[in-house]
């Protein structure tokens, strides 16, 4: 039998080349190896505030998404949060096993929070335990996220082996799947920060659906770090982050990416580097538009069924397991 992948994004915001090097492209590899669900993450959108016209509108943009990015519904389950309930009561049960301590430790709830936790949604401090939830619910074996989810996963780890330990075996314990070359894509214009949908300044990341002229001002003004070499190198974030970006969208391996700009200037890199993320994005900008409405509708439907039925068995296991009753 296969093994099961399960990973999801919010539709919130433009997603970035950072969510499609970081998360959709692994994404897309390994559904031919493990069984794969891929969600649709609405009810974790609105631990932020959302203009509910456009959480809507998003969440279908997000399914098209997906889907041009190469995920195949013959071959994966794609389906939206909301659509299975056992996601808002499964994180109720795991609510009631975390400890408030190892919340509080969240780095991503201290950042979104912005320090404020008086004024910080509850949802936004329990979001980890949401997103325990959708990755226990399915028995996933392997979870393929960027860096910055690291963290959440091994609260997931913490929860479902608590679980097990206390009331007897209901999960599987997930592994993270984290790529070692672009887990974590920087901004272009703070490279200390990592490229993300909901930084003001739009200059800093570059969207999946931003025209060529745009992703090319954008690189041009991205910061570059002092020296000349176009060389990889830690000590060199901004270099490092726009080389990365390079290697992952031409595929061309370390060697030959530095080969490449051997001896060349910033300015011929930066123009190099356009050429290749616009290239790169005009079959996915192109393949964005291909499902109709009601098409698109059917493979989420479809998809919501058959994640229902494995996550009704999971909760279904865990009531029994914890002597919650419930009649019909
Ligand atoms: N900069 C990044 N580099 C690599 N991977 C990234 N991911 C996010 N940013 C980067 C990965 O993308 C997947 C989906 O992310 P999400 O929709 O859950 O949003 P997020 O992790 O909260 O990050 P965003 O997209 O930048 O949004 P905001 O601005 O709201 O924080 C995840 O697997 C994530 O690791």
């Amino acid at each position: 039998m296969k093994k099961r992948i399960f990973s999801g994004a919010q539709p919130t915001g433009e997603l970035h080349i950072g969510n499609y090097l970081g998360a959709l492209k692994n994404w897309v590899a390994l559904q031919h190896e493990y069984e794969s669900f891929f969600c649709i993450v609405n009810l974790h959108a609105i631990t932020l505030p959302q203009n509910p016209e456009v959480l809507k509108k998003k969440t279908l943009d997000l399914a098209r998404i997906y889907l041009a990015s190469g995920i195949d519904p013959q071959v994966s389950t794609v389906f939206i949060q909301a659509d299975v309930a056992e996601h808002a009561e499964l994180a109720w049960v795991l609510s009631c096993v975390s400890r408030m301590g190892e919340l509080e430790r969240m780095t991503q709830f201290k950042d979104k929070g912005k320090g404020n936790t008086e004024r910080a949604g509850v949802g936004l401090f329990t979001y980890p335990v949401l997103m325990a939830a959708d990755i226990l619910l399915y028995q996933t074996d392997l979870v393929p996220v960027g860096k910055d989810q690291k963290q959440h996963l091994e609260l997931s780890r913490d929860l479902a082996e608590r679980f097990n330990r206390d009331y007897g075996d209901a999960f599987v314990i997930p592994e993270p799947f984290i790529p070692p070359v672009g887990a974590s894509i920087q901004s272009l214009q703070d490279p200390q920060k990592k490229m993300s949908k909901s930084d003001e300044n739009l200059n800093g990341s570059i969207f999946l659906l931003d025209d060529a002229d745009t992703v090319t001002k954008k690189i041009k003004r991205a910061v570059t770090d002092s020296g000349t070499d176009i060389k990889f190198d830690e000590s060199r974030p901004a270099i490092n982050n726009l080389l990365t970006i390079y290697h992952l969208v031409t595929d061309k391996s370390v060697a030959e990416c530095e080969a490449n700009f051997d001896g060349k200037g910033y300015g011929q890199f930066k123009t190099e580097l356009a050429e290749a993320v616009v290239e790169f994005l005009r079959p996915f900008q192109a393949r964005v538009a291909d499902y109709a409405d009601a098409e698109l509708e059917k493979i989420l439907k479809d998809g919501a069924e058959k994640a229902r039925a494995i996550a009704r068995e999971t909760l279904r296991d865990v009531y029994e397991k914890m002597g919650i009753v419930r009649l019909s």
